[in-house]
């Protein structure tokens, strides 16, 4: 029961499961897993995935010796395991050399070497064949405005962004770009902090095309939204390339907590919605464990967000299969098909008709929604009396 299968595509990164626990204030509490023994741990729990930044697999001062050999051990427990990898990306945000900024560092050499790293992090996924790439730009941002343009800022990036999807078409790499988007932490304000604001981003670049985004829960639950919202804004706009499933409580900073351990009837609506369209992306838990949790708490963890992801699954089938939800929101969407001869495509003569109808307002006025009885319905059924 709640037992995922390849095809659900429950993926996480080698960042997730292999967090030692270190943060702000404390050190790290676990031992460091190598990267063959956190896809044994995802093979165990059933995922489909794992994900890396370049880092991730290959220390940044890795000689290409220890390099040659990191990549013949992982490619050994992915063939050995079955797990693939469906997404790379680069960690721009941990080395020093990064400390203002990577593609909107105010430092041109810093820029070029982001783009260098880059460059080469998509040749590593490529090997392993990743083909959607995420950027989160950590730290692109500023703690104070006075020392970097915004516009500047947003000018380089939009280069960078420019200049690899060149690379990728130059390398027949096929890779979809995901933007990452996060309001703030570890910077004081990072650039493109919503889904919305990547959104608008993204049709300013050459190859618009070919990127979409990453939303992450947490993130925009950091900036008090409705992170369903923000997903079916991607997807309309055809933009859902990627997703980075945790929790949060609101308000808080990046908590990355296991999916649905917060605030689950907004975990609800996000399953609910993803199977209701058919999303068929990575469901990626950029999550971590408990600092407080050992080993064994890790793969509950892991567990934890796989099977919470199915429960709510099967919750929102109960949801769309429930007579008794399906028939109030029949009667709230009810439509007498008496206003279609005015709206829907614009014609001159629909618009003078509708300007001439005579609308009663105190009566349209009148008419309330069954919202209550509909949301204690739902409350019931993720609290299963129903
Ligand atoms: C943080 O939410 C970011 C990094 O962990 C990584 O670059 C990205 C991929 O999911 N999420
Ligand atoms: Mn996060
Ligand atoms: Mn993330």
């Amino acid at each position: 029961m709640y037992n995922a299968k390849p095809e659900d595509k429950f993926t996480f990164g080698l960042w997730t499961i292999g967090n030692p626990g270190a943060d702000p204030f404390g050190t790290t509490v676990r031992e460091r897993l190598t990267p063959s023994q956190i896809v044994e741990i995802l093979a165990e729990v059933g995922a489909w995935g794992v994900n890396f930044h370049d880092n991730d697999l290959v220390p940044i001062d890795a000689t290409p010796v220890e390099r040659d050999q990191i990549i013949t051990d992982f490619k050994k427990v992915l063939a050995d395991s079955g797990i693939v990898v469906p997404m790379a990306t680069t960690n721009l945000f941990s080395d020093p050399a990064f400390r203002d900024g990577a593609f909107t560092s105010n430092d041109p050499k810093v820029r070029a070497y982001a783009i260098h790293k880059t460059m080469r992090a998509m040749d590593l996924g490529a090997e392993f064949g990743a083909k959607v790439y995420v950027f989160w730009g950590g730290r692109e941002g500023t703690e104070t405005d006075a020392g970097k343009s915004a516009l500047d800022a947003g000018k380089w990036f939009r280069e960078a962004i420019n200049y690899l999807c060149e690379y990728n078409i130059d390398q027949g790499y096929d890779y979809k770009f995901a933007l990452e988007p996060k309001p703030n932490e570890p910077r004081g304000d990072i650039y493109l902090p919503t889904v919305g604001s990547a959104l608008g981003f993204i049709a300013t670049l050459d190859h618009s095309d070919m990127v979409g985004v990453n939303p992450e829960v947490a993130h925009e639950h950091m900036s008090g939204l409705n992170f369903m919202h923000a997903i079916a804004q991607a997807w309309d706009a055809g933009k859902l390339f990627h997703i980075d499933l945790n929790d949060q409580k609101i308000g808080r900073y990046d908590q990355d907590f296991r999916f649905a351990a917060e605030s689950i009837k907004q975990a609800f609506y996000i399953v609910k919605f993803l199977e209701d369209v058919g999303y068929d992306g990575s469901r990626h838990f950029d999550a971590h464990a408990y600092r407080s949790s050992d080993l064994e708490d890790v793969k509950a963890f892991a567990s934890g967000c796989i099977r919470s992801y199915l429960i709510l699954k099967e919750k929102a089938e109960k949801f769309n299969a429930d007579s008794e939800i399906q028939g109030l929101l029949a009667e709230i969407t009810t439509d007498d098909g008496s206003m279609s001869q005015y709206v829907g495509q614009y014609s001159s003569e629909k618009a003078a008709a509708l300007k001439d109808y005579g609308f009663d307002r105190v009566e349209l006025g009148r008419r309330g929604q069954p919202y209550e009885r509909l949301d204690q319905l739902v409350f019931e059924l993720l609290m299963g009396v129903r």
